[in-house]
């Protein structure tokens, strides 16, 4: 039974923020197309439900932290649409300043701590950021995103280790998709059950049904309780799939269109639909009206970015260190 129970506006609240990540999501292809949109570019659809089952059990004060495929996570933790949509035109009002990019996402003021593109980078970065919240002594969990391919990082060995030694309050979370680039699961390693590499460090590791949204809030509601009574970490794996390639540039020829159509026959927009029409949570004018209210945002962010200012040329010199305000996630 999950502590932080799943009523009627939970099921409504997962449904509108998977339709805004995912319509975010569309246009971005969308406006990559056109070229609006440079540089590299990873989109999250199909995995949604990984953060709407996440952002069902924190609070504000919680931060999060992931790799480059990112606009889901910042825009589930409150980062405007906007903010993201311009930082991707490399504009100055985005939320990176526009010198991020798709990438590098980051809000220090919604705790969306990155939006980081060295693979496995993060997995330190959220152990510490825990680190600093258990020496503040707050009850504040960090939720710690990466791919199946990051597991293969010598720093996810290490931090897990501290990590488990500290009981530091972090939920490490691994979003398998399946294939890292091109390269799958099973061409990586000979252990296909990913959560059991955190079970040589005792740390408490489970395989979770990422298509399913009240399936990751169940678990995440177990590993955040865990974390905010001071027991530390817990390593999640999150079994899950995205419909798109790679980056913009990948056709992804590595898989089969059956194992795809699989997976979109799962998708976790529609089994919520579902459930909320079983329920008789909501009728079709509210999914209607849910489906205007999210492209009015999504216009709006596009008009904000292409109306926004590019930063002046002198700015490549600004915010490369941290300066005045260091050590920045302490206050
Ligand atoms: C240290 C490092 N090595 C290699 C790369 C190139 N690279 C970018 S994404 C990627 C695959 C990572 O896959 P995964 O962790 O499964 O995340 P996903 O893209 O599936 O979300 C690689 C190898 C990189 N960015 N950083
Ligand atoms: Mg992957």
């Amino acid at each position: 039974m999950s502590s932080t129970p799943i009523t009627k506006e939970t099921y409504l609240e997962w449904y509108k923020s998977m339709l805004l990540m995912r319509k975010f999501e569309e246009k971005t292809g969308q406006l990559y197309g056109q070229q609006k949109i440079r540089g590299f570019c990873h989109l999250y659809i199909g995995q949604e439900a990984v953060v709407a089952g996440t952002m069902s059990v924190l609070k504000p004060e919680d931060s999060l932290i992931t790799a480059y495929r990112d606009h889901a996570h910042a825009i589930a933790k409150g980062v405007s649409p906007a903010a993201c949509m311009a930082e991707m035109y490399g504009k100055a009002t985005g939320c990176s300043k526009g010198k991020g990019g798709s990438m590098h996402f980051f809000s220090k003021e919604h705790k969306f701590m990155g939006g980081h593109g060295i693979v496995g980078g993060q997995i330190p970065l959220g152990a510490g950021i825990a680190f600093a919240e258990k020496y503040n002594g707050t009850d504040n969990v960090n939720v710690c995103y990466m791919g199946d391919g990051a597991v293969r990082q010598g720093a996810f060995n290490e931090t897990l280790n501290m990590a488990m030694l500290w009981k530091l309050p972090v939920i490490f979370v691994c979003e398998n998709n399946g294939y890292a680039m091109g390269t799958s699961v099973q061409r990586t390693t000979n252990m296909q059950e990913i959560y059991k590499m955190g079970l040589g460090f005792d740390m408490p590791s489970a395989p979770v049904d990422g298509m399913d949204v009240v399936a990751v809030h169940n678990a995440m509601d177990e590993a955040v309780r865990r974390a905010r009574a001071g027991e530390g970490p817990t390593f999640l794996e999150i079994r899950t799939y995205r419909y798109k390639g790679h980056s913009m540039s990948d056709p992804a020829k590595y898989r089969t269109k059956e194992e795809l159509e699989e997976y979109k026959g799962r998708d976790p927009l529609l089994a919520c639909r579902a459930a909320i029409v079983e329920n008789n949570y909501a009728d079709d004018a509210w999914f209607a009206a849910q489906e205007a209210e999210v492209k009015q945002v999504v216009d709006e962010a596009v008009k904000f970015a292409e109306e926004s200012p590019y930063p002046r040329a002198e700015e490549i010199y600004e915010d490369v260190y941290v300066q005045e305000d260091y050590p920045f996630i302490l206050d």
